[in-house]
């Protein structure tokens, strides 16, 4: 998978790229991630990248000219999205379908944001991480990268476990212990440590439905609760 992203702070993204999962994944040759700086195609003696809004009002404004530059002198995989508040929101449906594609470019703005024409003329399409606001797009550049890799053929280790997790089965998950099976005299609950792995399996989807119950019923709200998991979630105690 080739991802391209366009920003005048590289290396924002360049520590991030080069840990842990998706440092392996571009070692591996898994994805291709490519930055372009627009900056080393500003024109003018002093490199500008930005200029005061039409109109008047605080801040800068990302100009058309290097962005323009940046991205034709690159030919990116398409669709090249903006990052910005004002995108429709992230999820994993389409995290799932980016994943599904040879590639993608994001677009970082800074400031106040990008001249509209970079929104109207060079851009696909707009997306939001979410409802709060950033002071730039890499951050948010991050997040798409991260999630959209980790679904990428050849990118996790285990394919499996991507798959059944909470967001792809509508389902929280179930909580999670490692040794030792006593910690401060906080125990591991028993079944975890019976062998009996149906029992096992049935408490995790237990714990699974009700922790989305208490916790992110808006979840199950386009979601009808099948027979058994209402058996299992009359079932549980606590
Ligand atoms: C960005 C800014 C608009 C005031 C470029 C913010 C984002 N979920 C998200 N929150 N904020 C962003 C984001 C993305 C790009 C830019 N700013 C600052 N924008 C009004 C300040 C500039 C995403 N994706």
């Amino acid at each position: 998978m080739r991802v391209d992203v366009f920003t005048i702070f590289p290396e924002y993204l360049t520590g991030a790229l080069d840990a842990s999962l998706l440092g392996r994944a571009r070692a591996a040759g898994v994805l291709d991630v490519r930055v372009h700086d627009p900056r080393r195609f500003a024109t003018d003696p002093h490199r500008s990248v930005d200029d005061t809004p039409y109109g008047g009002g605080a801040g800068m404004v990302l100009r058309p000219e290097p962005l323009f530059a940046a991205v034709e002198a690159a030919d990116p995989p398409r669709p090249l999205i903006l990052l910005s508040p004002a995108g429709p929101r992230l999820d994993q449906a389409r995290v799932r379908a980016l994943a599904d594609t040879p590639g993608f470019s994001l677009l970082c703005g800074r400031y106040e944001g990008v001249d509209e024409r970079v929104v109207e003329h060079l851009c696909d399409e707009e997306l939001s991480i979410g409802d709060y606001v950033l002071a730039g797009g890499e951050a948010a550049a991050l997040v798409v990268i991260e999630a959209v890799s980790r679904l990428a053929p050849g990118v996790l280790g285990n394919e499996s476990s991507a798959e059944h997790e909470s967001f792809t089965t509508g389902l929280l998950e179930e909580p999670q212990y490692t040794r030792p099976a006593e910690f401060r005299g906080w125990a591991v609950p028993a079944v975890l440590r019976s062998g009996d792995h149906a029992r096992i399996a049935r408490w995790g989807r237990a714990q699974a439905l009700r922790r989305t119950v208490q916790r992110r019923p808006d979840l199950l709200a386009g979601r009808t609760l099948a027979p058994d998991e209402v058996a299992l979630l009359e079932e549980t105690d606590d």
